[in-house]
């Protein structure tokens, strides 16, 4: 659990770095009573009073149910490889069991379509957190049934959009949904079941095992699971913050990566809690290989022994001096060096190539604009993290892509809209999209990116 940098791996020739921005649903569509949609436990929360800091239901927002051409335009300009956005299951199938949406999967293939002719790969999340609420009032992914009704709605998706999208991730970050939303509440479904939540653990990586199996029946292309890491930092030397600390990386993790790159839980008996609702071929169907493993990389976490009353055997404690962003999260990118190291090391060969699904940070900034907003604070977090990117890859690591989080400041769940990660400013009222500083720096980033191995290719 060291941050030392990866340092014996063998160089190799680099195949040029994929560039990527990406978006969810939830976050950006707005208008969640338009086409027919149906509910997701997002729309119970943000009518759960003083859930969102806020108050704001996620509308309008960006409004990109309705301005995603706008969106793509942006995406084009920044001239990155691939669009990651994500469909919501809700609007695909309003209500289990029942016909799918025509109009979603229609809006949804035009999308594909205009993103495809204008030269951008659409790669597509199929699930970033919102569960119909039906198969919450079931048990949601604490229910074994839920993995199977999410593959069915995989299916759906598949059979519309599969001819034409190539690239899938299953599931965004089950830690979040497992940790934040079922043990602690902090997120839909607001459940408070502190070790409780483990199953939803398992049943997440079903999820992803079975949408995995469907896609590759279909021979849709290239598919893979994305979580989110973090550099895990012991406190200080002492045993009990030592052991803490290693709770903590098995439960954000080594749970969730364990299982799909060895095909194995790791050892939870320090927990104390029931073992996991595993059955027979569920590890063999979760661990099939791959063909990308999705890494969100926001900030390490400084891990310490929880006081003797508390609930759970760890705390989350400040780290001294670090700079931080808007939400307070600490800045290191050699956390991201660290957690990329870390994964090379666990898994070895079993680790595809790595898919930076996510990196990017929030600082305070204007909710009107009418000029461009200079965002120098994200352009060094970015170029930093970025530099932790090409260091890995140097040391030999197989690191394909990376992702910005996120195109455009949206709905940031319970934070609401008081966070903003664009790369572009949104008006929340009136959805005027302006670019920041920092959308340009990137644009420049990749351009320069695209030369310098040109160049390198012809010499
Ligand atoms: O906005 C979220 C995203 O939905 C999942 N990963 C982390 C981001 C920032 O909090």
């Amino acid at each position: 659990m060291t941050d030392d940098p990866p340092g014996s791996r063998r160089p190799r020739r680099l195949a040029p770095l994929r560039w990527s921005v990406a978006t969810a649903a939830f976050q950006i569509e707005g208008a969640r009573h338009a086409d027919g949609r149906g509910r997701s436990i997002w729309d119970d929360f943000v009518e759960m009073p003083g859930a969102v800091l806020d108050g704001s239901t996620a509308e309008p927002g960006p409004d990109s149910w309705h301005r995603w051409r706008e969106d793509i335009a942006l995406a084009v300009e920044l001239g990155v490889d691939r669009y990651r956005f994500s469909l919501s299951w809700v609007r695909v199938r309003p209500e289990h069991g029942r016909p799918a949406n025509r109009a979603a999967l229609d809006r949804y293939s035009r999308m594909v379509d205009a993103l495809l002719d204008a030269g951008v790969a659409p790669f597509v999340t199929l699930y970033h957190w919102d569960l119909p609420s039906v198969l919450e009032e079931h048990g949601g992914w604490l229910d074994r049934r839920t993995p199977f009704a999410f593959a069915e709605y995989v299916q759906t998706v598949v059979d519309a959009l599969g001819d034409r999208v190539a690239d899938w991730y299953t599931i965004n970050e089950p830690v979040s949904t497992t940790l934040q939303g079922y043990a602690i509440g902090e997120l839909a479904p607001a459940r408070t079941l502190l070790f409780g939540a483990l199953p939803t653990a398992h049943h997440q990586l079903l999820a992803h095992g079975l949408a995995q199996q469907v896609i590759r029946s279909a021979g849709s292309g290239r598919v893979g699971i994305v979580n989110n890491h973090t550099a895990v930092r012991p406190a200080s030397a002492r045993d009990e913050d030592l052991a803490a600390a290693e709770v903590y990386d098995l439960l954000h993790n080594r749970l969730f990566a364990d299982p799909v790159l060895r095909g194995e839980y790791p050892d939870l008996s320090m927990l104390g809690v029931p073992d996991l609702p595993v059955e027979d071929g569920d590890l063999a169907l979760i661990s099939r290989p791959s063909d990308f493993y999705g890494v969100n990389y926001y900030n390490p976490t400084r891990v310490g022994a929880a006081a003797p009353d508390s609930p759970i055997p760890f705390e989350i404690l400040p780290i001294e001096g670090a700079p931080t962003t808007g939400f307070g999260w600490p800045i290191d990118p050699q956390g991201l060096r660290a957690v990329l190291g870390q994964l090379a090391d666990r898994y070895g060969d079993a680790l595809p190539p790595i898919v930076i699904g996510e990196n990017g940070a929030s600082f305070p900034e204007p909710d009107h604009s009418s000029h461009t907003i200079h965002d120098a604070e994200r352009i060094d977090y970015l170029a930093r993290h970025l530099d932790a990117v090409e260091a890995a890859r140097n040391d030999g690591l197989d690191i394909a892509e990376f992702t910005v989080w996120s195109l455009l400041d949206n709905f940031e769940w319970a934070d609401g809209f008081t966070q903003r990660f664009g790369l572009v400013h949104v008006d929340h009222n009136t959805s005027l999209r302006t670019p920041k500083a920092s959308y340009s720096w990137f644009r420049d980033r990749i351009a320069a990116s695209r030369a310098q191995h040109e160049a390198g290719a012809g010499a």
